[in-house]
């Protein structure tokens, strides 16, 4: 499974410029308003130095990355929300997301006006997150009024999970009203809906403040900051200077890299971003090494070997006999497969046995 991201934001906060730091696309960064609707959707490889020890230890003919998908919806959430056009459409095709990165202003630039008139980053998330609640409340009353129909045809005794459903929608929108994101409610016994429905403040969040290339030796104060305010299981605040990772992204590795030592930076924008979605959504990497490629694999913490067979082939799931799991670092100790069998350290696991991150794994089957 690859992870797939929405990027929304205020308008000429920096969506674009991050969209193509993640991706090394060169979407131009021009209005929507004078380019219409239009969404950008880009693949990052996810960058996963483990699978640069299993290249060098195996020499592979391929090395297979998971992947990341980024989507720049490129239009305000609040009017998509009330557009049943091709608004309606793209919000649509956000709220298949798994989490949502928030752009939001923080770099001064007197040539870009902002369209709240001034820098006000804590304004800009409440005011993002205000357009949030309002898409989630609209889905809601749409769906309460379809259940009132629903509810006056009901014969007696046919009605109890349509009251169900009323009566926990409701509940969600007092939360909404009050401003509570959904995603900060315990779930059960509403998370089947929550699923269901695909609210956009049920998905994990990562607000990057977009600050300028001055304020980089604040990053850290800036994001202690804003994390005290606005964090919680499902949300983290980063600071992001996103015109220079995407000028950076566009740079062979080597002379990236240098530019980062100079800007005292330690990992890309990628690296952070994604290292930051994968905690949030609760996603770890196993490998596999084939005689054609080493590849990573993304999955939910909590899969089993059987399940995670499924993700490489439908056969391997289908024909699960048992899988061969062994940490990377162990691996790399022992040399190779065949060593790390002599000394026992293969270990044999049945369907039930829980992928660990980093596990390198070897499924047997029969078809
Ligand atoms: N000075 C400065 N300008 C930036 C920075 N990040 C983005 N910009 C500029 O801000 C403008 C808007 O950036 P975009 O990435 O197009 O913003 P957007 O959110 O995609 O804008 P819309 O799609 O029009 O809503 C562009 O001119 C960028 O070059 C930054 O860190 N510093
Ligand atoms: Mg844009």
């Amino acid at each position: 499974m690859s992870i797939n991201i929405g990027i929304i934001g205020l308008p000429q906060s920096g969506k674009t410029t991050i969209f193509n730091a993640l991706t090394g696309g060169k979407a131009e960064t021009i209005s929507h308003t004078t380019a219409g609707l239009s969404a950008h959707i880009g693949i990052a490889h996810v960058p996963e130095p483990r699978l640069k020890i299993l290249a060098d230890l195996f020499h592979p003919p391929k090395v297979v990355f998971p992947e990341a998908k980024y989507t720049d919806i490129g239009a305000s959430v609040k009017n998509l929300a009330m557009d049943k056009g091709i608004g309606g459409q793209l919000l649509n095709q956000l709220s298949t997301v798994d989490a949502l990165i928030c752009v939001i202003r923080g770099f001064k630039d007197e040539s870009i006006p902002h369209p709240q008139g001034s820098l006000d980053i804590r304004r800009d998330i409440d005011t993002l997150n205000l357009e949030l609640v309002f898409s989630d409340i609209a889905i809601i009353e749409r769906r309460l009024e379809k259940l009132e129909t629903s509810l006056k045809a009901a014969k007696p005794g046919e009605n109890q999970s349509y009251l169900h459903e009323k009566d926990i929608l409701m509940g969600f929108k007092t939360e909404l009203e009050n401003n509570k994101p959904l995603h900060t409610l315990s779930l059960e016994p509403a998370a089947r809906f929550i699923a269901n429905y695909q609210f956009l403040t049920a998905k994990p969040m990562l607000i990057v403040i977009n600050i300028g290339e001055d304020q980089l030796p604040q990053t850290a104060s800036i994001e202690t900051e804003y994390n005290s305010r606005f964090s919680d299981t499902k949300c983290t605040v980063v600071a992001l200077c996103c015109k220079l990772e995407m000028e950076l992204a566009q740079l062979e590795e080597t002379a990236a890299q240098e530019f980062r030592n100079e800007y005292g930076l330690k990992e890309s924008g990628l690296e952070r971003i994604i290292k930051i979605s994968y905690e949030l959504l609760d996603m770890i990497t196993f490998f596999t090494i084939g005689q054609n490629e080493v590849r990573g694999w993304s999955i939910k913490k909590g899969t089993n070997a059987y399940k995670a067979a499924g993700k490489i082939h439908t056969d391997m799931e289908k024909g699960f006999i048992r899988a061969e799991c062994i940490n990377l670092d162990e691996l790399v100790k022992c040399g190779s497969i065949a060593e790390a069998r002599k000394r026992g350290l293969l270990k044999i696991e049945g369907k039930e046995y829980i992928i660990q991150d980093g596990d390198v794994v070897t499924i047997l089957f029969n078809v």
